[in-house]
């Protein structure tokens, strides 16, 4: 088995600047943008310029400056968004589905930070399409 990317899908583009995208922070390793179609009044998407398919191929394989970039942005991120609990924020939701279980839609490993309003509980507790 081996991880398969498909330099085709929509991040790809985006990080090609074939589609447009709002930026919300890029740094050597990695870029947020806002989510197209936001499930809160912050929804954001972090993801690694590298081809990482899958959070566990991210994890597993990208380099240590890949994986401490990637981190440091969820949380500059975070900071900007004036999220951070603690420090004046309300607190966030990170979301990063992986596989056909995970219903990740996109196959380009990214994380969603969520925020601006009250999330509820994590899961539904009963299986939901
Ligand atoms: P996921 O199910 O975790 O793979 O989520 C993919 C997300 O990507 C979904 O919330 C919508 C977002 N998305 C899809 N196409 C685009 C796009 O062209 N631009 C932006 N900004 N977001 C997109």
């Amino acid at each position: 088995m081996a991880y398969e990317y498909d330099d085709q899908n929509i991040f790809a583009k985006i990080l090609r600047g074939e589609i447009p995208n709002s930026t919300v922070l890029e740094t050597e390793h990695c870029l947020a943008f806002r989510d197209i179609t936001p499930l809160a009044p912050d929804h954001v998407l972090v993801i690694p310029k590298g081809p990482y398919v899958t959070y566990d191929h991210f994890a597993l394989e990208a380099s240590a400056a890949e994986i401490v970039d990637f981190t440091r942005t969820i949380g500059k991120v975070c900071d900007m968004l004036g999220v951070r609990p603690g420090f004046d924020g309300d607190g966030f939701r990170l979301i990063v589905n992986s596989g056909t279980n995970g219903v990740q839609e996109v196959p380009h490993m990214h994380t969603h930070i969520m925020a601006g309003r009250w999330l509820g509980h994590m899961l539904p507790s009963a299986k939901q399409d």
